[in-house]
């Protein structure tokens, strides 16, 4: 176990490889694994293939249940099966399960990129596409205590490769999705995000920047200031050679659980104790700590 203890500004870590064998429905690959808001549910994504190949298969979304006593055996989500499906989020009121896909968007849709959908957990059936999307990619949608939709895109608009959006709620719709600065998005790509239930931290995968560890992915932590996100650090001991991606903090803000990837390899997701938890209840109602 490599266990050594860091701190990024207000932010410590063990990082030590702890792979949660529970979530694991027997594909090749796990990415993903996130909770829901009372951390009963778990989601995460399954695929065979190899990472950063083409030959990676279509991906499905599971779910396991905890019963008070043990996690359950995974199974599909209701809603994936014929298309991939990635990336799942639970909203922080617990009613929707976000979450990216390959599916049309209606009858008319030939064109194969992943967008933002949602399903409702309450009322079992009731899928919909989010009005944020773009015909390029979406990936990683994640939702603050107030509504706020943070994602990644490929789109025209950012500071290249992949940036992170972000759209804010009023009137019952998302506006217009706009990227973050530059203490956050570059010229390299950044692709998956992880936002605090109180949009005080915010910690994201990018590749290619010339600090990173390893090309295809490393992640960084930014922190919400009252001049906007701070310059984003990276998470140096957590990142690895291989690629580091998809940041989902369990809902008690201790662990944090994230993906690793070799590529030509298959993805796994790992985990590191967070020892100044974040994104606990006693963050939930304010918006500037
Ligand atoms: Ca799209
Ligand atoms: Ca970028």
């Amino acid at each position: 176990m490599r266990a050594c203890l860091i701190t990024v500004a207000t932010l410590s870590y063990t990082a030590s490889a702890t792979e949660p064998a529970t979530f694991d429905a027997g594909s090749e690959n796990r990415s993903g694994l996130t909770f829901a808001p009372d951390g009963k549910t778990a989601w995460w994504a399954e695929w065979d293939g190899k990472w950063g190949s083409q030959d990676r298969g279509a991906s499905t979304i599971y779910r396991s249940v905890f019963d008070g006593t043990a996690w359950g055996k995974p199974n599909p989500a209701p809603f994936s099966a014929d298309f991939s499906d990635d990336d799942p989020f639970v909203s922080p009121d617990g009613e929707w399960l976000y979450f990216v896909s390959d599916r049309p968007v209606d009858e008319f849709d030939d064109n194969p990129d992943a967008n933002i959908w949602r399903y409702n957990l309450k009322e079992d059936g009731r899928l919909e596409v989010l009005s944020v999307n773009s015909p390029m990619t979406e990936y990683s949608p994640v939702m603050t205590l107030t509504g706020t939709l943070y994602f990644a895109s490929d789109r025209e608009g950012g500071l290249g490769r992949g940036d992170i959006y972000v759209a804010e709620r009023a009137d019952g719709r998302f506006l217009e999705p706009k990227p973050l600065g530059p203490s956050v998005n570059s010229q390299y790509g950044e692709w998956n995000v992880w936002v605090s239930p109180s949009e005080s931290t915010l910690i994201f995968e990018s590749s290619s920047r010339p600090e990173n560890r390893s090309t295809p992915g490393d992640l960084y932590v930014s922190l919400r200031t009252a001049a906007g996100w701070s310059p984003a650090i990276p998470l140096q001991d957590l990142n690895s050679v291989d690629s580091d991606l998809l940041p989902r903090m369990h809902p008690d803000g201790k662990t944090l659980y994230y993906t690793t990837a070799p590529i030509g390899g298959h993805a796994r997701v790992i985990s590191v104790e967070w020892l100044n938890p974040i994104g606990a209840g006693k963050h939930l109602k304010s918006n500037t700590d």
